[in-house]
């Protein structure tokens, strides 16, 4: 493969490329990611964003890894949408954390009209913080995208999840090109888009590459692109598979499949999402090395752990990591100490 060009964005890949990048020798491949990531950020950044449930389980999606769906007996307990005071809360909790990006998730197939006036409270609340906004609600119609936007809302996440040929091994009750046609009403309302995917899923080499081929043909690349590791939920029919096989990616894989991810999608945040809890320090600091820039950060993602944060101020600190767009907690500590005189 000739030299990779790092100026950039290509939107005209092919998945025989994508699988090439796969198969270069490792040390090439992380070399190459490297010097692409280089080229468009400062390495020695990672992006916070902080994650919170406000809407848990009870989900009518079938998504056969995901410990929020009714489908399975993952022994979590559904609950309502969250107030919006409640959210607005914990989410200067996570602004002095140092979070500059806070994410509200929710455990729906699709939005419903009725949430929306609760929703707008909520993302304007968080947006009056100084954080960047964003939320995963399931499948939106090109209107609700529209007044989420309006509502101050700046990213949307909503995954492909894997490639198109094993997505029917994945999830049966929604289809790829329903999840392509939310993201286009993302995209049309002029929000920035989140979109990535879980790999260890059981999944090949080539359904992986056929993901990050599919984000890097999108008319836009994501402007943040979540590599998340299978948290595995005992009672999820993915989950179980995993605990009782064994761990279905190597690490190796694992960074391949980030560094790939760098040099698809060059100006990209590739986020290092689900699984950190169950790495190492040294293979979260190679993930780091082939390109990764975005971390979740807070104890928990949406049900499942993550490391906490004393773990990773220790592990940004031996590796002369910041996090990126310091100024914001600058402002909100200002801010505090302003409110307090
Ligand atoms: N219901 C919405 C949806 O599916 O778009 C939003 C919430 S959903 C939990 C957000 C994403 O979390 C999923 O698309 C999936 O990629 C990721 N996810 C869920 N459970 C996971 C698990 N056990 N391991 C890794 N990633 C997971
Ligand atoms: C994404 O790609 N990963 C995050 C976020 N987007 C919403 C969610 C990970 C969820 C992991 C399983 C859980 O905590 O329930
Ligand atoms: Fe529902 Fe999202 Fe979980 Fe799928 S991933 S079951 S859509 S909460």
């Amino acid at each position: 493969m000739s030299k990779i060009n790092a100026a950039e964005p290509r939107y005209d890949w092919t998945l025989t490329q994508v699988e090439a990048l796969f198969d270069l020798p490792f040390m090439e491949l992380v070399y190459q990611a490297a010097n692409v990531h280089r080229a468009h950020f400062d390495p020695s950044e990672v992006q916070l964003s902080q994650l919170l449930s406000v809407k848990t389980g009870g989900c009518a999606e079938n998504c056969g890894y995901c410990s929020q769906s009714a489908h399975f007996k993952t022994g979590l307990k559904a609950e309502k949408l969250m107030d919006a005071d409640v959210v607005i809360a914990k989410a200067k909790a996570a602004r002095d954390g140092g979070a500059q990006r806070f994410c509200m998730g929710a455990a729906w197939r699709e939005l419903k009209d009725r949430d929306l006036p609760k929703l707008a409270t909520m993302i304007g609340g968080v947006k009056a913080l100084g954080l960047e906004t964003c939320a995963t609600l399931g499948m939106l119609t090109a209107e609700q995208a529209q007044q989420l936007k309006d509502a101050g809302l700046d990213y949307y996440n909503h995954n492909l999840d894997t490639g198109p040929e094993y997505y029917g091994q994945v999830v049966t009750t929604r289809t790829y090109q329903e999840r392509l046609d939310t993201l286009a009403y993302v995209r049309d309302a002029g929000m920035s888009t989140c979109c990535g995917g879980i790999v260890g899923m059981g999944e090949t080499r080539r359904d992986r590459a056929g993901l990050l081929w599919q984000l890097a043909t999108l008319p836009s690349h994501p402007d943040s692109l979540p590599i998340n590791g299978l948290v595995p939920v005992s009672g999820t029919p993915l989950g179980d598979k995993v605990l009782s096989e064994g761990k279905a990616i190597d690490s190796i894989e694992f960074v391949r499949t980030i560094a790939v991810a760098r040099i698809v999608c060059p100006k990209s945040m590739v986020r290092l999402s689900a699984g950190r809890e169950g790495m190492s320090r040294d293979l979260q600091a190679l993930c780091f090395l082939a390109g990764a820039n975005s971390i979740f950060v807070g104890g928990k993602l949406l049900t499942t752990p993550l490391p906490d944060m004393d773990e990773d101020s220790k592990l940004f600190q031996d590796l002369d990591l910041k996090p990126m767009g310091g100024k914001v907690q600058v402002e909100a500590k200002a801010e505090d100490m302003i409110a307090a005189e």
